[in-house]
């Protein structure tokens, strides 16, 4: 359901910020495309009016990604199309930006199987350069599978899944920087073969944008000045889409990937506890061994992965963030609603 998004966002904000004051979206949004100093006896780097304003909703048309995440397909095999693509797309509010992209979207398609399952993924290049897929959940010759394909080319990618986890996969052509900050990247999840049942599953996938004409989207990647840190692909996507059916007492999974390309995460929802933490490859906390103990974070590094399981106690509406507060008004915040709870109401 979309909702307006001015008092929601504040009051995401005013819910995060307990204590404080909830901060001027516009004018950080406003102060973000003025940016900034890189070091001494360099020139000021200018940045042209590329940031977003925080205080509008997305354009009439716009539908929030999905983050409801289906079981692994049946059988062994998985076969797979892919295809890399150059798309401008609807971004942020107001801002349409030239992307390169896996299926035309940012992230990319999010697959999903088991251990001992096979890929069989064909990467067709529809843009107008060379592009190419890295996926972290294989093991496979990078100079083989991972190779570079001019546009209108084909490649067939295929390995066994050995391990379990969320995986990052990207384009790894050079420079692998501006190929995977202008949209290529996206998740894999093998089911470790213990997963435990819950009610929800969803996926979550955390990058930055920057925003601008090619040149100048590159060299703010180059110095680590995103315009905006998102949820699967647009900011404040889950305030304005807020993730309901939720109720309390009920399991929830939520995986969690962070695609960078260079921001960290610290993924956390406030208003619970996890009582369960797997993170890259191992459970870090799980009730049967660990219970009372509890985690407040899932803490990512770029290509960092995993997921943690929670209980929401009551009706409410409660926000997940990246709890770097730095990167909130940048658009890393979503809602939950509860039970009953209506996030319209919420910030009265
Ligand atoms: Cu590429």
């Amino acid at each position: 359901m979309r909702t307006h998004f001015r008092s929601l966002a504040l009051l995401a904000a005013m819910l995060v910020l307990a204590a404080g004051c909830a901060p001027d979206f516009e004018q950080m949004a406003a102060d973000s495309a003025t940016e900034s100093d890189d070091g001494a006896g360099a020139e000021a780097i200018e940045y042209a009016d590329a940031g977003f304003d925080a205080d509008r909703s997305p354009p009439d048309d716009w539908e929030p990604r999905d983050p409801r995440l289906d079981p692994a397909p049946e059988g062994d095999l998985h076969e797979i199309e892919i295809r890399a693509s150059h798309v401008e797309n609807n971004v942020a509010p107001g801002v349409d930006q030239e992307l390169w992209t896996y299926d035309d979207v940012v992230p990319g398609p999010t697959l999903r199987g088991k251990v001992g399952d096979t890929f069989r993924v064909t990467l067709i290049n529809d843009g107008d350069m060379g592009h190419s897929i890295d996926f972290h959940s294989s093991k496979v010759a990078p100079d083989v599978e991972m190779r570079t394909i001019e546009a209108g080319e084909e490649l067939v990618y295929e390995f066994e899944a050995k391990h379990a986890g969320i995986f990052m996969y990207h384009c790894g052509t050079d420079p692998v920087l501006q190929h995977t900050g202008m949209g290529q990247h996206g998740a894999m999840i093998i089911d470790p073969p213990d997963l435990d049942p819950v009610d929800h599953e969803f996926w979550l996938v955390q990058h930055e944008y920057y925003f601008g004409p090619l040149g100048q989207a590159r060299e703010k990647m180059e110095n680590e000045a995103w315009d905006a840190v998102v949820f699967n692909g647009y900011p404040f996507q889950y305030v304005h889409a807020p993730i309901e059916g939720v109720e309390p007492g009920e399991r929830v999974r939520m995986w969690v990937m962070n695609n960078g390309p260079s921001e960290n995460s610290s993924f956390h929802v406030i208003g619970t506890i996890f009582d369960t933490v797997y993170k890259e490859g191992s459970y870090r906390l799980h009730p049967d061994r660990d219970a009372p103990g509890g985690a407040q974070l899932l803490d990512l590094l770029p290509s960092g992965g995993g997921f943690v399981e929670f209980t929401f106690d009551t009706d409410g509406v409660y926000p997940f963030v990246t709890h770097k507060f730095a990167n909130l008004p940048k658009g890393a915040v979503g809602l939950f609603t509860v039970g009953d709870a209506d996030p319209a109401d919420a910030g009265k």
